[in-house]
């Protein structure tokens, strides 16, 4: 017998606990829709001639691309009105995001990077967003920074979606992690990857060699390892795109890393709307996220838009990069 068609509904409700209010449910619903909406806009990008620098910078003296700040929209108007959050924080947006008075508050706070790999856009390149939601910490108040400034272990879902060849959505609230494919024609999402794990043998490591001559020296150990050592050997692949790397390596092990280096003294990725959600993925996949020495999930960001060293993927992998790093 073929396996049945599931819609990202019908599985977010069948998920949902009995006597849940179904907030966390439509705002996944929200966030798929807010992906469908980038990813059409993704691939008629050029069509549209939008691509390009957009002539603004973002928080992290990074040029924003057009495609970011549509994206970016998409998320903030997609989520502003529902009554579900009572802050929003936004990889393109230099303070945290209240709720605008005019609309109810909700109790959860959702953090995100409309469009990672951006610097990918103009040369068809997958790219992605990545999102994390945290129950807020007094409901009785409308959502304040220390809302925001929140370790990835207080994470209730996370999850990212993909705009490859095709558009996926995948995601975690704690009970395994789940993905689903656009299909374009009816503009659903349908469940392709129930209860995904990263698999035991690894097969891939994705780093920016370009950098290894500006990584500490158990840095540079490990990749020598990586490239001696393990049994079967394994392969070099970097797309230069969290989300795909990411991906990749979830569906068939593997280790992303972005050390601290010169230019990045405390790595590239973002704690708490990178780093954080995609651990938690990992975690809930069988997999570990680290930033050298402990698990990015118990590091408490001071400020929102925080750097750190990432380690993620195959916990076996990732585990050998605390020994390098601790010799
Ligand atoms: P961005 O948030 O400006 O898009 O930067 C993050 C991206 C990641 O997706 C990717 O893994 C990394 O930057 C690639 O950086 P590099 O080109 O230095 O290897
Ligand atoms: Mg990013």
């Amino acid at each position: 017998m073929s396996n049945p068609l599931i819609t990202i509904e019908r599985f977010l409700l069948s998920q949902q606990p009995e006597n849940a209010k179904g907030d966390l449910t439509t705002l996944f619903y929200d966030i798929a829709l807010a992906a469908k909406m980038i990813a059409t806009q993704t691939r008629r990008s050029a069509l549209l001639d939008i691509l390009g620098y957009e002539g603004t910078t973002n928080v992290q003296g990074e040029r924003q691309r057009k495609l970011d700040v549509y994206a970016d929209d998409v998320m903030f108007k997609l989520n502003d009105h529902t009554g579900r959050l009572c802050a929003m924080v936004s990889e393109e947006r230099d303070d945290w995001i209240p709720i605008p008075e005019v609309y109810s508050k909700g109790h959860y706070i959702l953090v995100y990077d409309p469009l990672d790999g951006s610097s990918n856009i103009d040369t068809n390149v997958t790219i992605g967003t990545i999102f994390g939601v945290f129950h807020t910490l007094d409901i009785d108040q409308r959502g304040r920074i220390e809302d925001c400034l929140r370790p990835g272990r207080e994470l209730v879902a996370a999850g990212y979606i993909i705009y490859g060849t095709s558009t996926m959505f995948v995601y975690s609230a704690g009970q395994g992690v789940h993905g689903f494919t656009l299909d374009p024609e009816i503009g659903e999402f349908l469940l392709t990857h129930e209860n995904m794990r990263f698999p035991e043998k690894p097969a891939y490591y994705s780093f920016n060699f370009g950098a290894a001559l500006l990584w500490e020296k158990g840095m540079q150990k490990y990749a020598e390892w990586l490239q001696s050592a393990p049994e079967p050997r394994l392969s070099q692949r970097y797309i230069g795109s969290l989300v795909a790397d990411f991906h990749r390596n979830l569906l068939y092990g593997g280790i992303y890393g972005y050390p601290g280096e010169v230019k990045y003294p405390n790595g590239k990725i973002r704690l708490l709307y990178e780093a954080g959600p995609l651990a938690f993925l990992a975690e809930h996949a069988g997999g570990y996220g680290s930033n050298g020495v402990t698990s990015l999930l118990d590091i408490k960001p001071d400020s929102l838009h925080q750097r750190t060293p990432v380690f993620i993927g195959t916990r076996s992998l990732v585990e050998k990069v605390e020994e390098f790093l601790g010799k």
